[in-house]
């Protein structure tokens, strides 16, 4: 190995921080296997023997967008013929036929950049579902639809954010985020909040109280070093803030969206940015596999590369499955116990904000 490398793996050793240069040497080295290893030791640091995953079922209200972002294939306009928008009491008996399932904890809603519809229709739906299901945690909304809420409304981001946590909302999810970089969002979504704008949001919400998360869209027409900022200002931010709780990677779909002649990321290239961002973001508590997007299997070996969470039951997907994903739409919560007893972790069931509700050692049978 070369000195370069050696330097790096003594100073995760060490639990030093590693710089921008360290991370593009990273993604020079081949050694998928020492990459592993390195995260896996970031990860037994941080989190042990636990793996946390969640019951929970997401909701998309509507798909009509005017982003229309080129990466994106879930998106249409209003005369699309699969146009759609659900109307409060749509949400609502979704939500109840969810809140039944036995340990469902969380609401994961997420929608479009609708023309027309009013900030009202978000707050009065997130209203209703809480006073319907306060035991149910709802976390909804981007950053790039909270910057949205904020122009259509004319009210200051603070105000929003306040809006919807008084009306019931719980934590944001890290959508949007794609790769902060001018020169990416310039050509794949103008329409959209800037990454200066996604961070502003982020930030706020921080200080309101809110925690959130973070994505990556990668696999696209990013370059390495890109990736590679994108993770250092989520790292500043959370420096500021403390307010994320995971970070979690996403490979681009190219089926169905107007980027479609690039290909799919290989396993390979998955495992990798998902070490590295377990290596580049020290002070991020959990890396989360979104095994819709990884696939089950990748999901799985994932845990083995730093990762630490998988993300849960979700029930019903429609942004990745639009973009041609085969994975299946939801996943029970005896198979999460499975893959990460499998990968030799305990399986440690959470809510959305990492409260442990019940670990599974031993057999399934046998939860302490
Ligand atoms: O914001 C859009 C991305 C995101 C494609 O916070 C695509 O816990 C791949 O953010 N191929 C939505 N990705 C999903 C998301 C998410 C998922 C799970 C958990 C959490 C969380 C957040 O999906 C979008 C966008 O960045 N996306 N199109 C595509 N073709």
């Amino acid at each position: 190995m070369n000195q370069d490398l050696a330097t790096i793996a003594e100073k995760v050793a060490r639990g030093e921080r590693l710089t921008k240069t360290d991370g593009l040497l990273l993604y020079e080295s081949q050694d998928l296997l020492w990459l592993g290893k390195l995260a896996r030791q970031v990860k037994q640091r941080k989190t042990g023997e636990q793996v946390y995953f969640n019951v929970n079922r997401h909701i998309n209200l509507s798909n009509i967008c005017m982003s229309r972002c080129k990466f994106c294939a879930f998106g249409v306009d209003k005369d699309a013929r699969e146009a759609y928008v659900m109307d409060p009491e749509r949400v609502m008996a979704i939500a109840g036929q969810a809140a039944a399932l036995p340990d469902l904890t969380e609401l994961h809603i997420v929608s479009s950049l609708h023309p027309d519809l009013p900030f009202a229709y978000y707050l009065d739906m997130i209203r209703r579902l809480h006073q319907a299901h306060p035991h149910l945690h709802i976390q909804a909304f981007t950053a790039v639809e909270i910057a949205y809420f904020a122009k259509i409304s004319g009210m200051s981001v603070q105000a929003v954010l306040a809006a919807l946590k008084e009306a019931g909302l719980g934590s944001l999810p890290g959508g949007g985020a794609e790769v902060f970089s001018p020169r990416v969002r310039a050509e794949l979504c103008a329409k959209k909040a800037s990454g200066e704008e996604w961070l502003e949001v982020m930030r706020t919400a921080h200080r309101l109280g809110l925690k959130t998360n973070a994505t990556m869209l990668y696999g696209h027409i990013e370059t390495v070093e890109e990736r590679i900022d994108h993770l250092l200002a989520l790292r500043a931010l959370q420096d500021e803030t403390g307010g994320f709780q995971s970070f979690i990677p996403l490979p681009f779909h190219p089926e169905n969206t107007r980027l479609s002649e690039i290909r799919r990321t290989t396993a390979w290239e998955d495992l990798k940015t998902i070490a590295i961002a377990r290596l580049m973001l020290d002070n991020f508590a959990h890396i989360k596999a979104f095994w819709i997007m990884l696939s089950v299997p990748l999901a799985q070996v994932s845990l083995t590369f730093g990762v630490d969470d998988l993300d849960g039951t979700v029930m019903e997907e429609k942004i990745t499955h639009a973009a041609g994903a085969k994975t299946a739409q939801g996943i029970t919560k005896e198979d999460l116990l499975k893959l990460i007893r499998e990968a030799g972790y305990v399986p440690a069931e959470r809510d959305t904000v990492y409260n442990v509700l019940r670990t599974y050692e031993g057999s399934v049978a046998g939860a302490s």
